[in-house]
Parts: C-alpha cells; sequence; structure tokens
C-alpha cells in the first residue's frame, strides 16, 4: 500500500510512504486504512509505526479535521496483535514493548486533539479492539465481532485493554470478556456501549463521514479541550496502565503463555500447563 493524499483542502509537505496502512485526506475527512488484510490486519511493529506516524503528520495539519480509522477488505478491522511476531518476545520485552506501544500509539491516539472515529468493519480483537477503544467513538458495520482473546493465549490485554473496556462497557462485563476470550457481535456491543451505532456494511463509511461532517461543524479546538478534559477525568485510575505494562511483560515468562501462542500458530486447541 501507499499513501494517498488528496490535495483538495490543503498540501501535506512530504507524503510519507507506508506499508501497511493507506491515508487518504478528503475535505477535511483523513481516512487511516490498515491494510494488511492477508493477516487480517493484523498489527506488527511496521504496522504500529506506521499508524504512529500517520498520527504525527496529521497533528499539525490544519486540512485535517476529523480521523476515520478503518481495516482494510471486508472481514476485519484488525484480528488483533500480530501472533507470529510476539510469540518469542521475552518478558522485558513484551513489557518495553507494551510501554512504547501505549505512548506513541494508543495514548497518542486517545489524546489526538481531533476527534478520532473508529470504524469496525469486522473483527476487532486483542490489539484491534484496543485499538478501536483508544478511538474517541466507535461505529460497528452489522458483521462486526469484538473480543479480547488474550487469556486464550495465556497473555493478558497489553495496549490499555485492561482499562479502557471497564472505562466504556464497566467492570463485570469487561472481565467477562477478558475471562471468557470470546466474541461478541455488534448487537451485544452496541448494547454494552462499546459501540455508539450499528450499521450494515455498505454503509459503514458513509456513516462515519457524516459523524465527522457533523462534527466539523463545531470548533475543532473546542472538541480538542473536550478530549482533555473527559481524559482528565480518567487519570485517577492511571496507575493501571503501569500495572498492566508490569503484568503483560510477566505473562510472556509463563509456560502457559508460550502453549497458548504456540497452539495458536500451530492451529490447535491449547492445553495450558497452569504455571
Ligand atoms: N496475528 C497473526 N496472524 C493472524 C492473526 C493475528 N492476530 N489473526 C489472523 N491471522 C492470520 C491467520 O493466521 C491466517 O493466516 P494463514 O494461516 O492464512 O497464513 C489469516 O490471518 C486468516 O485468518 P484465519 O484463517 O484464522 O481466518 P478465520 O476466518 O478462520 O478466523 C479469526 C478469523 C479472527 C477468528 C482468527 O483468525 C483468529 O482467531 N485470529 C486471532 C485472534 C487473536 O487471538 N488475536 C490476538 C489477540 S492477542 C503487545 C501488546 C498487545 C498485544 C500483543 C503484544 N506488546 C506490547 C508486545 C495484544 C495481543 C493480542 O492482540
Amino acid at each position: 500500500g501507499s499513501v494517498i493524499y488528496n490535495y483538495y483542502t490543503h498540501t501535506v509537505k512530504e507524503p510519507i510512504q507506508m506499508e501497511n496502512v493507506q491515508l487518504t485526506v478528503n475535505e477535511g475527512i483523513a481516512t487511516l486504512v490498515i491494510n494488511r488484510p492477508k493477516q487480517l490486519n493484523a498489527l506488527n511493529k511496521q504496522t504500529l509505526a506506521e499508524i504512529s506516524e500517520a498520527f504525527e503528520s496529521m497533528r499539525n495539519d490544519d486540512g485535517v479535521k476529523v480521523v476515520i480509522m478503518t481495516g482494510s477488505g471486508e472481514k476485519a478491522f484488525v484480528a488483533g496483535a500480530d501472533i507470529k511476531e510476539f510469540a518469542n518476545f521475552s518478558g522485558v520485552q513484551g513489557s518495553e514493548l507494551a510501554k512504547t506501544g501505549h505512548m506513541t500509539v494508543f495514548n497518542s491516539i486517545e489524546e489526538f486533539s481531533k476527534p478520532v472515529i473508529a470504524a469496525i468493519n469486522g473483527f476487532a480483537l486483542g490489539g484491534g479492539l484496543e485499538l478501536a477503544m483508544a478511538a474517541h467513538v466507535r461505529i460497528a458495520s452489522d458483521n462486526a465481532r469484538m473480543g479480547l482473546p488474550e487469556t486464550s493465549l495465556g497473555v493478558i490485554p497489553g495496549y490499555g485493554g485492561t482499562q479502557r473496556l471497564p472505562q466504556l462497557i464497566g467492570k463485570g462485563r469487561a472481565l467477562e470478556m477478558i475471562f471468557s476470550a470470546k466474541m461478541i457481535d455488534a448487537a451485544t456491543a452496541l448494547n454494552y456501549g462499546l459501540v455508539n451505532a450499528v450499521v450494515p456494511q455498505e454503509a459503514l463509511q458513509a456513516t462515519a463521514e457524516n459523524m465527522a461532517l457533523g462534527f466539523m461543524k463545531n470548533s475543532i479546538v473546542a472538541m480538542g479541550y473536550a478530549v482533555e478534559a473527559v481524559n482528565a477525568g480518567m487519570l485517577e485510575g492511571a496507575i493501571g496502565y503501569d500495572v498492566e505494562v508490569q503484568a503483560f511483560g510477566d505473562c510472556f515468562e509463563t509456560a502457559d503463555f508460550k502453549e497458548g501462542t504456540k497452539a495458536f500458530l500451530e492451529k490447535r486447541k491449547p492445553e495450558f500447563p497452569g504455571s
């Protein structure tokens, strides 16, 4: 993939060529597409770096008013972190990557001063759901399925999922999703308040754009301050992110984690040793 800029309303000094994300800016609406369809848009390090770079390029670009994040194809938003890649991380690497990821991608999206809408067009699992939860608002297509399957791999959510899921849907529902590792469908996600709306897949992009246009009638500056204020209200629990990072790293040293990721890659059910 490559970056396509539409020069309708502005120019971007240096378009960045990227492998796994595609950024189109049209009439103030930036659409960022995670584009690794063969791996169901799974997040490897390269993709995360590119997402971070894309947001940095939009930060001070007055031509960008609202950002829509979505996945390429009709099957997945993002099916999680790239299991092939993270199966081999050590505990220290796990914590370090979690910390870097928090700062450069997930927190920076949550703190982005312009509205960020996630258009969830299919599976949003693990790191994929965490990415959608870092956005300010979520809309889903009716075929979307969401979950945090990490415990089925012997690990915990490591990109803010232990914090943002309970913030959005409450502690009991969040822990049920984390313990069961099961996916919920779009209707349940709507019922939980995890997404703001559910629409047929063919209407997803238009619905997100309409929402963006609605936001753009209002003050972008004021919305930036609103984001800051809403996020500040969550800070009391901010230490939870540090605990997540540490615990996430610890998981990588367990036999359960080694078995969990190995089983996925070998396409079989894990037999957790429980240590
Ligand atoms: N990573 C790598 N490859 C993936 C993938 C993933 N997460 N998800 C799918 N793929 C690949 C499949 O391996 C398959 O590749 P080939 O076998 O064709 O080479 C291809 O995408 C198509 O997938 P399937 O054949 O499995 O498609 P199905 O329709 O049968 O199933 C599915 C769709 C979404 C139910 C299934 O693909 C699935 O269960 N995917 C894995 C979901 C999952 O467990 N995701 C990971 C959750 S854990 C970290 C911080 C956070 C995290 C990690 C690290 N650090 C700070 C280091 C977060 C962890 C997670 O996200």
